[in-house]
């Protein structure tokens, strides 16, 4: 592979529109193998030797081979962002605070909850139903939420200020995980996800993600259903 070349493997979760949604910010050419989750795809030995964890999103970059989608999103933008309208840490106050919301969206939102509905609600079938867990994931998710919303509806425009940041994304990619639920979102975190999903970028990745998988934009409810 040419050292500038840029492939990214894998569409059609919200993982993987991370790292197109990055992408689409930064304004970047790169090849897409569009390989889908649960597909068999994930599972070929050619893959297994490009990321071992067998999961998308992967990416090339060059010689660099990166798995976990907030790592890739952080590199893209470190890399390819300065000079550009997005959101770089410039001081280590920045720093902690973006990787703060990282974590935070990372671990609380994605993997302790949204994720623990996926694998014990859609997916039962693999990873086994556990209708309680679904319940108390969701709870969980709502309570975590809560306890950053202030932050959220403070976001002017957004989570590290003017410019659109990876912490941004990953929110993003969230609460439209969340919406696609059913979860009712509050207001002032609805109008905030407005602003985010308003952006050219992420309707072009979007569609580009989602497109071959036939999910749709989630259904955003009108201001007031909220809680
Ligand atoms: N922590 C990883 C999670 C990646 C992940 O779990 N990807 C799922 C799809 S969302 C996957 O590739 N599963 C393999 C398969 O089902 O074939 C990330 O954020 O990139």
């Amino acid at each position: 592979m040419a050292i500038d070349e840029i492939v990214v493997w894998g569409v059609g979760t919200s993982r993987t529109m991370r790292v197109h949604w990055a992408l689409a910010e930064l304004g970047m050419d790169y090849e897409t193998k569009p390989i889908l989750a649960r597909t068999g795809e994930t599972a070929t030995a050619a893959y297994g030797r490009i990321n071992p964890k067998r999961k998308i999103p992967c990416l090339q970059d060059g010689e660099l081979t990166l798995s976990e989608s907030a790592a890739i999103a952080h590199h893209l933008f470190a890399k390819f962002g300065p000079g550009k309208d997005v959101f770089l840490p410039m001081s280590d106050e920045d720093r902690a605070r973006s990787d703060e919301w990282s974590y935070f969206i990372l671990a609380e939102l994605d993997a302790h909850s949204l994720y623990v509905m996926r694998r014990h609600g859609d997916l039962h079938e693999i990873y086994g139903a556990a209708p309680e867990a679904v319940r108390s994931a969701e709870e969980y998710f709502l309570r975590q939420l809560e306890a950053v919303r202030p932050r959220i509806a403070g976001a002017d425009p957004y989570l590290m200020g003017a410019a659109i940041s990876v912490a941004d994304i990953l929110l993003t990619t969230c609460l439209d995980w969340a919406l696609r639920y059913g979860i009712a979102l509050a207001d002032d975190v609805l109008r905030y996800r407005e602003r985010t999903t308003d952006r050219e970028a992420y309707g072009a990745a979007f569609d580009f993600n989602f497109g071959p998988t036939g999910i749709e934009r989630p259904f955003t409810p009108a201001p007031g259903s909220g809680t």
